[in-house]
């Protein structure tokens, strides 16, 4: 009888996970309720069953009772439950009074990554913003994806317009700095990526992986190549030298495909990397000149080929030239716009179009001088803005979606800033690392609890797809979504805003952000498509591979693509600078990310985190012996700013003289209320990080290849240092039993 009830019980969601950047489909079995299972959609036309580990982290965080579900304020004696309208009416007045008595700016805000997987908070994030009206803003952005954002700027036009590799169609990928086996893509929303790369292979074609470690995505690559971090812009130089030395700019598929014909200035890049022989880099970037040659030529003459490059270029000193160069091969190569290269996704809701084209160095942030990029000043800047006293000081701080104390550089020194604060708020699931420093904490719904369509990762999806997922449970009456959060945080704050902002609220309001996200349908690319019709359609619908867009995917006004040569040729003199000491002996440390967790959270669902610690100081068995260090033994890890102890695993996975620690973790932290994640707390690598080790020509954070010293910390030492009077310590082996 039982089993036959829960049976008719059971009912079927489709939906779209937010975790990453995939965009899986999940089914999800429930009984209106609970949970019961979440399993890949084999009818998503985009996914086709796969998902990762971390898709059954909804459920644990839907279920997580450590999750806030109410507004809480901090107390003398501790955390304490208060309503919705009153916790509204308290920040408002907190960042009111911070910004009455010290000016408008000296109110910040920081936008967190899990913004831009959030229907709601997409769409009306500006509302937030607008009615703060403060222009000291930061986002995750400027430790992450900012130069990608930059070159589509200068090139095409808008931050927004990147392409994206074909990989369902390629014949060779050349990956620089990216580990799709474990990130599940960046800048490439492409599921089951292991599927795909063999698919690659077996279509006769070739995967090739440029990385200091030999990491899950290399070990089904057809090749692999160590680098020395952060000397990627040495060998992409080189190999863009040796497109021209070899002659392969001139081939006639190169000369005249519709990209090159689309660049006025073409014929200086023929110059661009003169300097720079793939012999004159071989060895501070590890690679042999023979082997960079090769590469080019295969390269060039494979029938089609996409070169890509992600976070382990994209966020080390060079990340902006390197990118650059990345866009310059595959422009001069031929391979941009064409099946099987580089290509722009054409989604159903065209962010492109609704949104400005971007900005860098309007303004300077005060302290260090750094650019912003459309508005957010560099990560690295937020802590010395907060603690440098002078006209313009942050004395107050909201965080949305965001945890910057353990995901930004020199994260101790934001740890103490933001604790000095006069007024701090969180709009955030749990009580963090960054959060505990909080007067008040806004807790959004889970996901479960909201509808979606992933606005941000159609833009950079491989194939043209649209779904959306309504929310699979109700949210109680008194809950608030995120989008709810900012308009009613807008309503008390912006007064004064003017009719069409008061009437554009209303209907958001009235109707939910699906309203919007109807309209940017309707006046997306695909004909008659609409919610509704997204709606019958629940596992997605398919709008087909990427196709050629060039010229009209460019939004510069004469529909030209603009190299900006001189402002990025300007950056190889601090290339020669930085390469002209180059002690090839210093210990660089590099990250690293694992299938099951994602940057600073998740590490509260107990699946997540569950076997062997994770947070360990990987490093090569002759650099461990040259150090004295064992595995399994503990390291005291030092850099400009900080030092951490961390379990040594020694591996021929890195190369020599490198080390990595993954990012997100040391939930040690006094007040962190996250049971599971304070039990597996690891530490913050972010502590090692430095805030001065920045791209210059961006402002985005240099979290890859940061200089670092080792000690071995001699086993009894340890030993001693941990005992707990519990342990029962043995005095003649000298170890804990
Ligand atoms: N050393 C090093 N540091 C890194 C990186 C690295 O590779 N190495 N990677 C960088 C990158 S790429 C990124 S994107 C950043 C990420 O860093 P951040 O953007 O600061 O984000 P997370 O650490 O992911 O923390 C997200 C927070 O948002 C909360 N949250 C999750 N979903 C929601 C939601 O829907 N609404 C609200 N309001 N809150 C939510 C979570 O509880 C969590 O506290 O880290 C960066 N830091
Ligand atoms: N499981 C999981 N998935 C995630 C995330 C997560 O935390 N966990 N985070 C999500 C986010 S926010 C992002 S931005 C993406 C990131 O997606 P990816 O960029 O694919 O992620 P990483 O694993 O950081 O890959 C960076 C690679 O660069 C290498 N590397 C480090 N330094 C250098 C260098 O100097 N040169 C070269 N050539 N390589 C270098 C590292 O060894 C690593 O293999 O992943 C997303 N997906
Ligand atoms: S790969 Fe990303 S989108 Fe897919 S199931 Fe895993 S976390 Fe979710
Ligand atoms: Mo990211």
């Amino acid at each position: 009888m039982a089993s036959e009830k829960s049976h008719t019980d059971e009912q079927t969601h489709f939906r779209t996970c937010n975790l990453c950047e995939a965009m899986c489909g999940i089914v999800i079995k429930h009984d209106g309720k609970k949970v019961l299972s979440i399993k890949g959609d084999k009818d998503d036309p985009f996914s086709k069953g796969y998902i990762c580990p971390k898709a059954t982290a909804l459920q644990d965080l839907h279920e997580d009772s450590d999750r806030l579900r109410h507004p809480v304020e901090r107390t003398a004696n501790g955390w304490k439950e208060i309503g919705w309208a009153e916790a509204l009416d308290k920040v408002a007045a907190g960042i009111q009074s911070v910004q009455k008595k010290h000016g408008q700016n000296a109110f910040g805000i920081y936008l967190g990554n899990p913004n831009v997987h959030n229907l709601g908070g997409m769409l009306t994030i500006k509302h937030l913003l607008t009615s703060i009206k403060t222009r000291s803003r930061f986002s995750a952005t400027s430790i992450d994806q900012l130069p990608h954002h930059i070159v589509s700027m200068h090139l095409f036009g808008h931050m927004l317009r990147i392409p994206v590799p074909d990989v369902n169609r390629t014949k060779y990928m050349l990956i620089i700095g990216g580990n799709p086996l474990a990130s599940n893509g960046s800048i490439m929303t492409a599921p089951n990526m292991r599927q795909k790369l063999k698919d690659i292979k077996a279509r006769d074609g070739k995967v090739v992986v440029i990385d200091p470690r030999r990491t899950e995505t290399a070990d089904i690559a057809s090749e692999h190549h160590f680098i020395r971090p952060a000397t990627d812009v040495l060998l992409l130089l080189a190999m863009l030298n040796e497109i021209y030395l070899q002659g392969y700019a001139d081939k006639p598929h190169a000369k005249n495909s519709r990209a090159a014909a689309l660049v006025p200035e073409i014929a200086r890049i023929a110059d661009f990397a003169k300097d720079y022989s793939a012999e004159s880099v071989a060895e501070i970037t590890g690679i042999a000149a023979k082997e960079i040659k090769r590469l080019v030529k295969e390269f060039c003459e494979a029938e089609s080929s996409v070169c890509y490059g992600r976070m382990g270029v994209s966020v080390q000193e060079f990340g902006l030239l390197s990118q650059y160069l990345i866009m310059l091969i595959n422009i001069v190569t031929g391979r941009l716009d064409e099946v099987g290269g580089l290509m722009f996704p054409n989604p159903a809701v065209d962010v492109v179009n609704n949104s400005g084209p971007g900005y860098l160095g309007k303004r300077h942030s005060r302290v260090s001088n750094l650019p912003d990029f459309n508005g957010d000043y560099p990560v690295v800047a937020m802590a010395d803005e907060m603690l440098v006293e002078g006209a313009g000081q942050l004395k107050g701080f909201m965080t949305v979606a965001g945890n910057p104390v353990l995901s930004t550089p020199n994260g101790e020194k934001l740890d103490t800033a933001f604790a000095n604060l006069d007024f701090m708020v969180a709009i955030d699931y749990f009580v963090t690392e960054t959060s505990r420093h909080a007067h008040i904490i806004l807790p959004p719904v889970s996901p479960l609890e909201r509808d979606h369509y992933d606005v941000t990762f159609n833009n950079f999806a491989v194939h043209n797809v649209a779904k959306y997922s309504k929310a699979l449970f109700a949210k109680q009456r008194s809950a608030k979504h995120d989008w709810q959060i900012y308009l009613e945080l807008a309503k008390r704050l912006d007064k004064k805003a003017v009719l069409a902002t008061k009437v554009e609220r209303l209907i958001i309001k009235v109707l939910g952000p699906k309203f919007v996200l109807n309209q940017g349908l309707k006046r997306g690319p695909y004909k008659g498509l609409n919610l509704k019709q997204l709606k019958k359609n629940p596992h997605g619908i398919d709008l087909g591979s990427l196709k050629t867009m060039l010229p009209q995917a460019l939004k510069h006004k004469d529909k030209q693509i603009h190299l900006n040569v001189d402002f990025y040729q300007a950056d190889l003199e601090r290339v020669q600078e930085v390469m002209q000491d180059y002690d090839d002996k210093q210990i660089l440390l590099i990250g690293r990310r694992h299938v099951r967790s994602n940057n600073s959270w998740l590490h509260n669902s107990y699946r997540l985190v569950k076997g062997k610690p994770r947070c360990t100081l990987m490093l090569h068995p002759e650099t461990a012996k040259e150090y004295g260090i064992e595995d399994g033994q503990n390291v005291k890890v030092t850099s400009r700013v900080g030092s951490v102890t961390i379990v040594a695993e020694v591996t021929d996975e890195l190369m020599p003289n490198v080390v990595s620690i993954p990012h997100g973790w040391g939930h040690g932290r006094k007040g962190v209320k996250q049971k599971i994640a304070q039990a597996h707390a690891g530490v913050s690598v972010n502590d090692l990080t430095d805030d001065t080790l920045i791209d210059q020509l961006s402002g985005n954070a240099a979290v890859n290849g940061v200089p670092v010293q080792l000690q071995a910390i001699a086993p009894e030492a340890t030993d001693l240092e941990t005992a707990d009077s519990d342990v029962n310590f043995d005095m003649e082996s000298g170890s804990a039993a």
